[in-house]
């Protein structure tokens, strides 16, 4: 079997997808997840203009060597294009090899370890009745798991609260919260630490008030805290019994990490904007956090992933992976079946895309009782309608911004 066509096909259904499309010469079809969000076709032409043209011709069976071959030959190796575009190609062979094995790829990475994976959702409001709604509303859907984000008084616009409650993207309105927005410059938007961290506990003492003390509850911080105002809030946190804190600080700053651990046991998770092993090395062998949050989409594919999660298993770190809708279902579906056969799962991160993007791409998981599970399907069990996608052409979207009221630039 050899790689006789090589695609990047960009699409459009309610927000950006890139993926890549490998077909064989016996025809099967492999799939690949390229999306970065905000910066989708810096990937586009790294894959068309200087990995496409290696891959013609290629054994698709040798996973390992091709990706080293990718991640080598490049010279200039890790960061997030060069990453995303190598995990495209990775997980596009490994649906191709379980689809020429005929079974489902978790049981070409080692079989099932669970029944399902729990999931979490993201419920948000701009002020208390509508958070409450929000999370009865993801209940309702079977969410055993809740993401919360509040608005915080006196700031405009927050990260994680949705301006519409509904995933309905028929109608235009895109997704429960979606935070690119499409056009030609970001959307400016206004932080204030101090009025965050005076908040934020309230918020979580009158949630646990309403919804008890049993159902784990999420928060990300999104990078905007120093790592003492995060070791702060952290300790803040405690008496609400948080899943886990996300992104609380930074972490280009390793050991920053090391003063919010000196100050507080809620767990923490990070790395969804990492890409490499590399990232990771000091969080987690200083035991600096409880969860690896990367996507296969963005840290190099199963291949690499995998290692990163064999690496944490060692140090009792589990997974977490990034699961926003600027994942595609491609890259959802590889987090699934990794997920399922991994031992050290944690939780998998699950917002639902709109209609057009599951008529765009075909998909074969199940979501039940609060549980993911990725499919039957030899291979990785979605497939993308090339028609379909054709109908919703790129358009230029951009992450926003921050300025603290002093008007400096900030962590968004
Ligand atoms: C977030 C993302 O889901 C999360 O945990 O941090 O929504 C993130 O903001 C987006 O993926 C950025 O593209
Ligand atoms: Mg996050």
């Amino acid at each position: 079997m050899i790689i006789e066509q090589a695609e990047v096909v960009v699409t459009s259904p309610g927000r950006n997808f890139v993926t890549l499309r490998l077909t064989t010469d016996d025809g099967l079809v492999g799939l690949g997840d390229a999306t970065l969000n905000g910066r989708e076709l810096a990937v586009v032409s790294y894959l068309r203009d200087h990995v496409v043209p290696l891959l013609i011709g290629r054994d698709p069976h040798r996973i390992e060597d091709t990706w080293q071959f990718l991640y080598r030959s490049a010279y200039w190796r890790r960061g997030p294009v060069t990453m995303a575009a190598i995990a495209a190609v990775d997980v596009a062979l490994w649906d191709l090899k379980a689809q020429a094995a005929g079974m489902p790829l978790y049981q070409l990475l080692g079989g099932a370890s669970r029944t399902g994976l729990l999931a979490y959702g993201h419920a948000s409001g701009r002020d208390l009745p509508e958070l409450f709604d929000s999370i009865r509303d993801h209940l309702e859907q079977g969410y055993r798991a809740i993401r919360v984000q509040t608005g915080v008084p006196g700031l405009n616009a927050v990260y994680g609260v949705a301006a519409n409650q509904r995933a309905d993207d028929t109608a235009g309105a895109r997704y429960d919260y979606e935070p690119a927005s499409r056009g030609a410059f970001p959307q400016e938007e206004d932080w204030d630490t101090r009025a965050y961290l005076r908040h934020l506990p309230g918020v979580f003492e009158a949630v646990r008030g309403e919804f008890g003390p049993e159902l784990p509850l999420l928060h990300d911080g999104h990078h905007r805290m120093t790592p003492i105002q995060a070791a702060k809030l952290g300790k803040a946190l405690e008496p609400y019994d948080l899943f886990w804190l996300e992104d609380c600080t930074p972490a280009e700053n390793q050991q920053g990490l090391r003063l919010v651990r000196q100050h507080t046991t809620t767990p923490l998770a990070i790395g969804e904007i990492f890409n490499t092993v590399y990232d990771y090395q000091t969080l987690v062998t200083e035991q600096l956090i409880d969860y690896v949050r990367s996507a296969v989409t963005h840290t190099g594919g199963i291949t690499h992933l995998r290692k990163i999660l064999d690496f944490a298993a060692q140090y009792q770190i589990k997974s977490g992976m990034h699961g926003p809708t600027d994942i595609s279902p491609v890259g959802m579906a590889a987090a699934l079946h990794l997920g399922l056969a991994i031992h050290n799962f944690g939780i998998q991160e699950y917002m639902k895309h709109g209609t057009r993007t599951d008529e765009v791409f075909r998909q074969t998981f199940t979501w039940t009782d609060g549980l993911l599970h990725p499919g039957d399907q030899p291979g990785l069990g979605v497939t993308l309608d090339v028609d379909e996608a054709g109908k919703y052409p790129y358009e230029r979207a951009y992450l926003p911004y921050n300025r603290l009221t002093d008007g400096t630039v900030h962590d968004w």
